[in-house]
């Protein structure tokens, strides 16, 4: 296992290596504990002097040099190191054979098993844990690839690229794989067992016939259906928006159950957590039915962005995942709602990324240094990254956007590119002003004043940037609204500002001003929340509900509710509750206006987070004040709204297996409404939709109306649940998320009578995540006076250390959001970290515990 050791990669070191690798060729004999491992790559000098490869834990049988055994002393191997003292001046072959053992692989990185399944998890470092190579992503390699099994044993033998050969000899299954395309060592990938699949073919635009294939665990094969349909539509639209066909003669996808992240998309062979493959109404929710549908269309794109450009360093991360994240976001917004889906990203952005952008985790989109790269798979590469992209898209417009993207794809297929490449091929306004976005971390502010004298109306905008950083272009959507439309732009002046089309571009400070008004408009800002910043305003009551009702954005609107929503929730908190009717009254108008699409209704009915009244109030938080709060206003609201509520969940039912956008929608809709009922004491229905609900979607739904209200009959129907789908890995999972997550005084002694549980496992990510990872997101249990809260996390971290090292770290991010409680929780948390960082061997954990202990 790799402990930790210390080292710091610094982006200013880069260098090339002195060698290039442009064939490998690959045998695996697969065995559960003994698997050999022959590699052979061709070295081409670009520099020369001695050849130094990365192994992680790896024995090494035996080395040859263009065929003939390597004397020992010509070389050094180590676990973690090979070194060829003095290598040919001429092209070389190097065969270097390991063996290594896929049953006792516990990080799940390198080659491990899961089911008794063979696959690989090589990104970002796991390739070393197979051979000795250049593990980095410069290194540019055609595979060929060959996997040998027994003849009796597994079935199912793939890798990357196009099968070239299958064949039985000697009592052995053969399969030889090739794989045209130069890649670098993370997008290896191997998968080999006893498996089911769905087949399928897509003809791409140029005419080509590609056949698809989607392997499950045996049985389930009916569930990978709709991951079928997400992929041909994913390969549809990547060749309508961005002209991007795709390229090898079959495309692969595997899910396994064990798994550290959601998916990965190795050349031609996607590995997926299983979460984001299997699906039928019985067990999914329309939630599940979405990721599927992300996460899938995430992975192959990455074809384009990613694989034939891939990233120069880890540093340059963003340039594949933010990219990707935001094809994704684009995919989903044409396929479903775009209004929709931007509110649901700007809700995953405000719970997960601004928090980590101001916490001791805080880290650049494109970071300049790194202890562990693993843990740099954030939501700020990811989210923050694909918001970068967002601005770009939105300062030039879709048309320049798109040509910028042709010339990117022109200018660097087939290379491994830097964020600097990327940007060169946009034609932004100042794009060295732009990197700044990138290169500093923390969220800037852009504050609001707005002022209205003799029919002379002004808005200034301000930019203040985060702490430690400076000024940088924000692209701001701006409507002035009055009685009679909005504000042509042209009879506005404005000052100190970028004028683009549909934005101004902000820097320091804008001035919008219009004359002789009647009476003063009303500012929709930041629509579609055109850049990742908070918003600071004057709280205006009538302003927001003027917001709600008149403006056409849907963000701004959903923004409005939130605000007024938090502002309500915050009064509560301290103790000084305001008067909540004109907000109900806006939000029912809402939410019963037929006009709206019902995805949107169902958004703006769900309170703003915990996590988000935690920020609001900064300081000092007292989790339990925080849950009365939360709990107060829902009950509140439901009551007042208890009419449309009703009414709204007492609308039709689409039907079960109806798992469209639109029918999503309804049932959101109506479980939201449910849901407010039930803070307000009628949990009837709830009981009954518990009860008789025929698809996951309403049955989870009802089960966390109860749950979440501590409804009395809760206890039992999650009992009754946890029953009936013992034998379901994925729902059983809900349930234990389900369990974690309830507000009351019994959840942390619920959650350790639970990993007693004989289904509770350390071994499994998604267990582990849907106990422990949901139990750390409880704000009051995770974050008792007494510590145990924290205790109990850590504990779990702890034994992870040992197997798990990626899943403990993740878990212990958790504890970045401690400095917003009191001293006595902030000194339990510490002293629990303390230990932690004491005992802690992987480089995973020690990474983050020392960044949330550094002073
Ligand atoms: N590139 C993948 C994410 C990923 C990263 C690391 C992994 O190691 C366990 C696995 C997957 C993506 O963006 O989907
Ligand atoms: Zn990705």
């Amino acid at each position: 296992m790799r402990t930790d050791t210390g080292k710091t990669v610094f982006l200013k070191d880069y260098a090339p290596t002195p060698y290039r690798a442009p064939h490998t060729s690959l045998m695996f004999a697969l065995h559960p504990t003994r698997t050999v491992v022959r590699a052979t790559t061709l070295y081409e000098p670009v520099g020369g002097g001695p050849l130094e490869l990365a192994g992680d834990g790896l024995s090494l049988m035996a080395a040859e040099l263009d065929g003939a055994p390597l004397d020992e002393s010509a070389y050094e191997a180590t676990p973690d190191r090979f070194v060829l003292k003095a290598p040919p001046a001429e092209p070389f072959a190097l065969t270097l054979v390991t063996v290594v053992s896929p049953d006792d692989n516990t990080e799940l990185m390198g080659l491990y098993r899961s089911n008794g399944v063979y696959c690989t998890q090589c990104e970002a470092e796991g390739y070393r844990r197979i051979t000795y190579a250049y593990d980095r992503p410069d290194v540019l390699s055609v595979y060929d690839v060959f996997v040998v099994s027994d003849a009796e044993g597994e079935q199912v033998l793939l890798s990357n690229g196009n099968l070239v050969d299958r064949k039985v000899s000697g009592g052995r299954l053969t399969a030889h794989w090739h794989d045209p395309f130069p890649k670098p060592t993370y997008l290896f990938a191997l998968v080999a067992g006893d498996l089911g699949a769905v087949t399928d073919e897509f003809t791409t635009m140029s005419g080509r016939k590609v056949e698809l294939n989607i392997y499950v665990e045996r049985g389930k094969e009916p569930r990978a259906t709709y991951a079928m349909d997400a992929l041909k539509r994913s390969m549809v639209w990547d060749e309508t928006r961005f002209g991007r066909e795709y390229d090898l003669d079959v495309f692969n996808i595997v899910a396994v159950s064990d798994f550290n992240m959601g998916a990965m998309e190795n050349k031609g062979l996607n590995v997926f957590n299983d979460r984001y493959v299997l699906a039928d109404p019985d067990v999914a929710t329309d939630q599940d039915y979405a990721g599927i549908e992300t996460v899938i269309a995430h992975e192959y794109f990455h074809n384009w962005t990613g694989n034939r450009i891939t990233c120069r360093d880890w540093f340059q991360l963003c340039l594949k995942e933010g990219l990707t994240v935001f094809r994704d976001q684009e995919f989903t917004s044409d396929e479903r709602s775009r209004g929709v889906k931007r509110i649901a990203d700007v809700r995953r952005l405000r719970a997960a990324q601004f928090p980590e952008d101001a916490s001791p985790l805080r880290h650049c989109v494109r970071p300049n240094r790194y202890d562990e790269i693993s843990n740099l798979y954030t939501s700020t590469v990811y989210d923050k990254g694909a918001e970068l992209i967002r601005m770009i898209h939105t300062m030039i417009g879709e048309p320049r956007f798109r040509a910028g993207m042709d010339d990117y794809f022109a200018r660097f297929d087939g290379t491994a590119a830097t964020v600097e490449d990327f940007i060169g091929c946009f034609s932004i306004p100042d794009p060295g002003a732009f990197m700044r976005w990138y290169e500093e971390p923390g969220t800037p502010r852009v504050k609001v004043a707005e002022a209205f004298k003799d029919g002379r109306y002004t808005l200034e905008l301000t930019q203040v940037p985060a702490e430690g950083a400076s000024v940088k272009p924000i692209p701001v959507r701006l409507a002035l609204l009055t009685d009679t439309g909005a504000i042509d732009p042209a009879k506005a002046t404005v000052t100190g500002g970028e004028i683009g089309t549909g934005h101004i571009v902000l820097t320091d400070r804008v001035t919008v001003t219009v004359n002789r008004l009647n009476a003063a408009p009303i500012a929709s800002v930041m629509r579609g929340f055109s850049a990742p910043v908070t918003i600071e305003r004057a709280p205006d009551e009538a302003r927001d509900l003027t917001l709600i009702a008149k403006d056409d954005d849907p963000f701004t609107v959903w923004d409005a509710v939130q605000r007024l929503a938090l502002s309500a929730m915050q009064a509560r908190y301290d103790g000084a509750a305001i008067d909540e009717t004109p907000l109900a009254a806006a939000l029912g108008t809402l939410a019963a206006n037929a006009g709206h699409e019902p995805a949107f209704r169902a958004l703006a009915l769900i309170l703003p987070t915990r996590q988000a009244l935690i920020e609001a109030i900064g300081q000092n938080v007292d989790p339990d004040r925080v849950d009365t709060a939360h709990q107060g206003l829902g009950a509140s609201l439901g009551e007042k709204m208890r009419d449309v509520l009703a009414r709204l969940h007492g609308a039709p039912l689409p039907p079960a297996d109806d798992v469209s956008a639109d029918a999503a929608g309804q049932r959101a809709l109506r479980n939201a409404a449910m849901q407010l009922l039930a803070s307000a004491g009628d949990t009837g229905r709830a009981m009954a939709q518990a009860k008789n609900a025929t698809s996951m979607t309403d049955r989870l739904a009802a089960l966390g109306a109860l749950a979440f209200t501590n409804a009395g009959e809760a206890d039992e129907a999650l009992a009754t649940f946890a029953r009936e789908y013992d034998h379901e890995p994925l729902v059983l999972d809900k349930y234990f998320a389900m369990e974690a997550m309830r507000p009351d005084a019994e959840a942390l002694d619920r959650v350790r009578r639970l990993m007693e549980h004989p289904k509770f496992s350390l071994k499994t990510p998604n267990r582990v995540r849907s106990l422990i990872g949901a139990f750390a997101q409880n704000v009051a249990a995770f974050h008792r006076a007494d510590g145990s809260g924290y205790r109990l996390v850590a504990e779990v971290a702890k034994s992870l250390d040992k197997s798990n090292p990626q899943v403990a770290a993740r878990l212990l991010t958790s504890f970045s959001d401690v400095r917003r409680f009191d001293a006595p929780r902030r000194e339990a948390a510490a002293d629990v970290l303390a230990d932690v960082l004491q005992t802690a061997t992987s480089s995973d954990v020690v990474d983050i515990a020392r960044r949330l202990t550094a002073k």
